[in-house]
């Protein structure tokens, strides 16, 4: 005899009363009510194997260099984890670049909604969305679906990385979107900063990337607080110091220590009801590998950052995580993999102690 435990009870009930918009009836397959859940599988893994956000190939070779770096670190992870994988459109990089100013924003469109509504069913299912990206802009897509299931929530990001990825396409010197996901999620153009003159049709792509979800901003500028950014360029600094964007350096998670230095992140966001953390992997010092597309001097080091996200982790408010920018075609002996890989699994595993 099935035994339901409460949780499935109230799934079976959310399906009886009929399906959340924009899912496919077909993707509730009956037996999905019969399966029981214990807490080390309230996690779902989310791949997202796209690069075309990059400016570097490789990254969407990341989500597969890190489970290998799982096989030889000895760990199970992969094999008591359930995981889902996002379709990509790769492919594009074989065309031509049509829009110079925002490259593949035809795809990076498809990506976010696609990103969105699976990180959205997955909330609604009652899983954590534990995203494995290739590029970081796939990261708005994740934002969009935590905006998507709490439409009135206040959503916090605490954004690890290198780079303040807030350029639009009339401000960015690359035309890489993995550089406009905050812009993207805060809706912002910054024209007061305009070096570029997208055609139309980059506008037309880039108007609707900021309805993905639900319409208009997903999150405040104010309400993002960046941890070891520090390679910035003059459109960045201008929209940090009009909204007063915190960002906590390398040197002062140094003089507090990691776990003090993420503590502050949390208490700056104290106003915000929930939270979402970014980590991208060139957060980490450009000496600890060469495994990420744009690597930058003066990082964290692997155990700051471990202790960093660990400690964000355990932060009941926490709704979603993801790694990204992992590149093994750029790295020697998948260093960064591991490196990925051992973070990835301790923010896991507080993940799973409180949920
Ligand atoms: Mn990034």
């Amino acid at each position: 005899m099935a035994v339901f435990l409460l949780r499935d009870r109230a799934r079976f009930a959310r399906l009886l009363k009929g399906f959340p918009p924009g899912r496919k009836a077909q993707s509730y397959p009956l037996s999905a009510c019969f399966n029981r859940k214990t807490v080390s599988e309230k996690i779902k893994i989310i791949e997202v194997k796209s690069e075309i956000g990059a400016g570097t190939r490789g990254a969407s070779l990341g989500v597969e260099a890190m489970k290998i770096a799982s096989l030889d670190l000895k760990s199970d992870f992969f094999r008591k984890q359930r995981t889902i994988e996002v379709e990509h459109v790769n492919e594009l990089l074989f065309n031509s670049v049509e829009h110079v100013h925002a490259k593949f924003i035809d795809g990076v469109l498809i990506m976010e909604e696609r990103v969105c509504l699976e990180v959205y069913e997955q909330l609604f299912d009652d899983f954590f969305p534990l995203v494995m990206a290739g590029d970081h802009s796939t990261a708005f897509g994740t934002i969009a679906g935590i905006k998507k299931m709490h439409p009135r929530k206040r959503l916090g990001v605490i954004w690890i990385d290198a780079h303040a990825d807030i350029h639009s396409p009339y401000t960015t010197p690359s035309g890489n979107m993995h550089g406009m996901t905050l812009a993207m999620a805060c809706a912002i153009d910054n024209l007061e900063c305009q070096i570029n003159e997208p055609k139309a049709e980059t506008v037309d792509y880039w108007e609707q990337i900021k309805q993905v979800g639900v319409a208009g901003p997903k999150i405040r500028p104010e309400d993002i607080v960046y941890i070891s950014v520090r390679d910035l360029e003059k459109p960045e600094n201008y929209l940090i110091n009009r909204y007063g964007i915190s960002n906590i350096t390398t040197d002062e998670v140094r003089q507090s220590g990691p776990a003090a230095a993420a503590e502050r992140a949390l208490k700056i966001l104290t106003h915000c009801d929930l939270l979402y953390v970014s980590f991208d992997v060139d957060s980490m010092d450009s000496r600890i590998s060469s495994g990420t597309g744009t690597p930058v001097p003066n990082g964290l080091s692997v155990q700051e950052a471990r202790i960093i996200n660990t400690t964000l982790a355990a932060d009941p408010r926490l709704c979603g995580w993801e790694i990204c920018e992992v590149n093994p075609t750029l790295d020697t002996e998948n260093r960064m993999s591991e490196n990925g890989f051992e973070i990835l699994e301790a923010t896991a595993g507080v993940i799973s102690a409180r949920l």
